[in-house]
């Protein structure tokens, strides 16, 4: 095993790996910022190298200054958590390249399925039903765009091959707009992702995100750990999350869970990764896949008892997964909700110093926040700080917690969306469960009426 990893990540994921990190025994240097260098998670690291100014672009993001620092500090791996680095392939590549080993799937994985077109070509190959759309890239002739689009049938989606979470993508009603659409949309991803590539799909007009976890070793194993329900979202940003996903028959969970992990070793797959899947008319379509540790994943953590942190550590070290499908056994049910610094409903970042955190406890709570009373919220990252995770041996059970746990908190100095929480918990549809995608932002815009 590692005697020492370097977490090259801020906020509650690095707390989350470093606390991994001692409960395996390992050493963690935490690299930060200005901006974080006053952090509570920076202080109770065994070593902290500052890596640059505020700016992400030239801290977090800067490769060869996290290289440097595990240089320096005579580290073994990295954990790149998630954003920033982690599911850049060059990164991972000078990762390996200077000796280290980077804590996440091979270069040659994250290229794969950061190229949305060859990320579906490679599932629909390993037998991953996929949303109906154009074999690989769209060619030029706009006949062949426009045949294409007739044989998916209207509505399309145009999708940028470089894009992926929301960015580059373009609906289309018509064929009137459609070749309008696709050069748009080439132009802004040459810009953008530096790829002009773009595909078609048809456009699933009102489905669920179901996502599945899975897991490898580099021994030729992979597994599923259920699915989780992401579809509570507003403009891509995920703010409840939930597993297993309300209403879906388990065997449908399973047969797709069967294909992933085979997906997986037909590609010679490791560590943590999460295959997205659009969830309509009782079928799965996978979207994309991410290569990296996800936000949401202490809700499945809890529900299979994996702790999905160490195993990914574990499997990088090259050692064998410590379960076989059999021994994931799903129980009860667990709920997520990000807790932002931002105004409740407008959604305006409220960053600044925390002068009340109080955050609640209890059978079936759990809290992942690097924050605190005094800490001060940096204006320079992404707005969330912290989880609140809760389990029950029923969706009731965890809801009831939920509300209760919501109920006790509290955040003051900055606002936060904690009371959108509490009033979505007692939402009637939400609670019913199974919402699709639009329905927190139809939500939020009748709420104001
Ligand atoms: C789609 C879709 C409908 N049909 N693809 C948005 C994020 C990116 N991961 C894929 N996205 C979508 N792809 C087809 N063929 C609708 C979305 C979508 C969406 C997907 C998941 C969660 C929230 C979403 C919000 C708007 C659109």
């Amino acid at each position: 095993m590692f005697k020492k990893i370097l977490i090259a990540n801020r906020g509650e994921i690095a707390l989350r790996v470093q606390r991994a990190c001692r409960e395996m025994g390992i050493k963690a240097v935490m690299v930060y910022s200005e901006a974080d260098r006053d952090a509570k998670y920076v202080k109770l690291a065994d070593e902290a190298v500052c890596i640059g100014p505020a700016q992400s672009a030239q801290s977090y993001l800067s490769m060869p200054a996290i290289i440097s620092a595990a240089e320096v500090t005579d580290a073994e791996a990295i954990h790149p958590g998630y954003g920033f680095l982690s599911e850049n392939a060059d990164f991972a590549e000078r990762v390996e390249q200077s000796g280290f080993t980077f804590i996440g799937p091979t270069p040659e994985s994250i290229r794969l399925m950061g190229d949305k077109v060859s990320a579906k070509q490679a599932m629909i190959r390993a037998g991953v039903p996929c949303v109906p759309g154009s074999e690989g890239a769209l060619p030029v002739d706009p006949v062949v765009i426009k045949r294409t689009a007739k044989t998916i049938g209207y509505p399309v989606i145009i999708k940028a091959a470089g894009g992926g979470g929301g960015r580059g993508m373009r609906v289309v009603h018509t064929e009137a707009a459609l070749l309008h659409a696709v050069q748009t949309t080439k132009a802004e991803a040459g810009a953008a992702f530096g790829n002009p590539e773009v595909y078609m799909e048809k456009f699933l007009q009102n489905p669920r995100h179901i996502e599945i976890q899975i897991m490898a070793d580099t021994h030729r194993n992979a597994v599923y750990l259920g699915e989780r329900d992401c579809s509570m979202q507003r403009r891509h940003q995920k703010v409840i999350e939930e597993a297993p996903a309300p209403g879906i028959p388990r065997r449908l969970i399973e047969k797709i869970g069967e294909r992933c992990a085979a997906a997986c070793k037909k590609i010679g797959y490791r560590g943590a990764g999460t295959f997205e899947f659009l969830f309509e008319n009782g079928e799965f379509y996978f979207i994309e896949m991410n290569t990296r540790v996800q936000v949401e994943h202490p809700v499945t953590e809890w529900i299979t008892g994996v702790d999905i942190v160490r195993t990914q550590i574990a499997v990088a070290a090259g050692e064998k997964l410590p379960f076989t499908q059999r021994q994931v056994q799903l129980r009860g049910h667990a709920i997520e909700c990000r807790i932002n610094a931002e105004d409740a409903y407008k959604f305006t970042p409220s960053p600044g110093r925390i002068t009340t955190w109080h955050m609640p406890g209890g059978p079936g709570v759990r809290v992942d926040s690097h924050a605190y009373t005094n800490y001060f919220v940096p204006p320079n990252y992404d707005s969330m700080i912290g989880k609140l995770i809760v389990h029950g041996d029923t969706r009731e059970q965890a809801l009831a917690r939920m509300r209760t746990a919501l109920a006790e908190a509290v955040v003051e100095g900055i606002k936060t969306n904690i009371p959108l929480h509490r009033e979505l918990m007692v939402d009637a549809s939400f609670v019913a469960g199974g919402t699709n995608i639009h329905y927190l932002e139809e939500w939020l815009s009748q709420r104001e009426r």
